[in-house]
């Protein structure tokens, strides 16, 4: 695999059956009813009932630790030298789990994976757009007394009825404390949510961006910004936001249209694969061709907020 970076993935997304038994144990808990389902789908929401049922497993900060660290080791074998790990502190703060522990769990597995498989990384926190815009500002006031752990701020969950601008106070307040921001837009919801990520939100990158293919003066304007589009093909094909065939999957036409696109995996204990499973179901579909899986790992990296120095040196 070429050396790359992931920055779309939800490590609660990464939380398989084998570890949920492993956890619900440990933590003298019932194993979640959902633990192994995975792909199809009905839809986004069908997905994430099943993900915040599966993640009460998730008590501790050892368990976070773990669970980090079992990602780690599985995308360092995918050849991901970088990590921007999605984290929803919501859907620990909720059930009682105190903040600290997931992210200074999930800190610890990221110093370990520098030592042990030489990659680098960070936490990006995501706001759960269904809890609406207030418990976003209070989860952002929660989690910066650990800022120096952050890179940047997310948006994730049910999208359409949830538009960007509902969280605009929070995402200013956020770039003043210096944090980046990403959103996932345009995976349901349509152009205009990639449009009000990008303009009310001062979104950096958009977190899967398939439906701004509809919408032809904003493939221009991503274009010509140079906006990275994180896309995950896997997970769109279990959430039925593209395909069934991964042949048609909107990226061949994101590339072709001269978009920063890159390859992720989302949630891979739940869609079927990690950020080198996706590549390979796109080069078997015939999606993108051999030469376009070194663009799309240089994409990755230039995405990435490495600054320049490490971007050059993974690339
Ligand atoms: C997610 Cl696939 C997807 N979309 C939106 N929010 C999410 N959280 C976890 N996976
Ligand atoms: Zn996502």
């Amino acid at each position: 695999m070429w050396p790359t970076a992931e920055l779309h993935v939800h490590i609660e997304g990464t939380l398989d059956a084998d570890l949920i038994r492993e956890l619900a144990d440990r933590n003298g808990l019932p194993v979640p009813a959902g633990a192994g389902r995975g792909a199809p789908f009905r839809d986004l929401q069908d997905f994430l009932d099943v993900y915040y049922a599966n993640l009460d497993v998730l008590r501790t900060r050892r368990d976070f630790q773990d669970l980090g660290a079992r990602y780690l080791a599985r995308a360092a074998a995918a050849g991901v030298r970088h990590a921007e790990i999605f984290v929803d502190p919501q859907s620990h703060t909720e059930r009682g789990v105190p903040v600290e522990d997931v992210l200074l769990g999930l800190s610890a597995a990221l110093a370990d994976a520098r030592a042990a498989h030489g990659m680098s990384g960070g936490l990006i926190v995501c706001f759960l757009r269904h809890l609406g815009p207030d418990a976003a500002m209070a989860t952002l006031e929660a989690v910066l007394p650990h800022r120096s752990l952050l890179l940047a701020v997310g948006l994730d969950s049910s999208e359409v009825g949830f538009p960007p601008s509902l969280f605009r106070d929070v995402f200013e307040r956020a770039a003043a404390e210096g944090l980046r921001r990403v959103a996932h837009a345009g995976e349901e919801g349509g152009p205009d949510y990639v449009w009000e990520a990008l303009d009310i939100l001062g979104a950096e990158r958009i977190d899967h961006g398939n439906r701004a293919l509809e919408d032809v003066e904003l493939v221009a304007h991503l274009r010509e910004t140079r906006t990275p589009l994180t896309v995950c093909p896997l997970s769109n094909l279990a959430l039925r936001t593209a395909g069934p065939d991964l042949a048609d999957h909107p990226l061949a036409v994101m590339l072709d249209e001269g978009l920063r696109a890159s390859v992720h995996s989302d949630d891979p204990a739940y869609f079927g694969g990690y950020l080198d499973d996706n590549v390979r179901a796109l080069v078997a579909a015939g999606t993108v061709t051999e030469d376009q899986v070194g663009v799309l790992a240089a994409n990755a990296v230039a995405s990435s907020f490495l600054p320049d120095a490490g971007k050059a040196a993974l690339l």
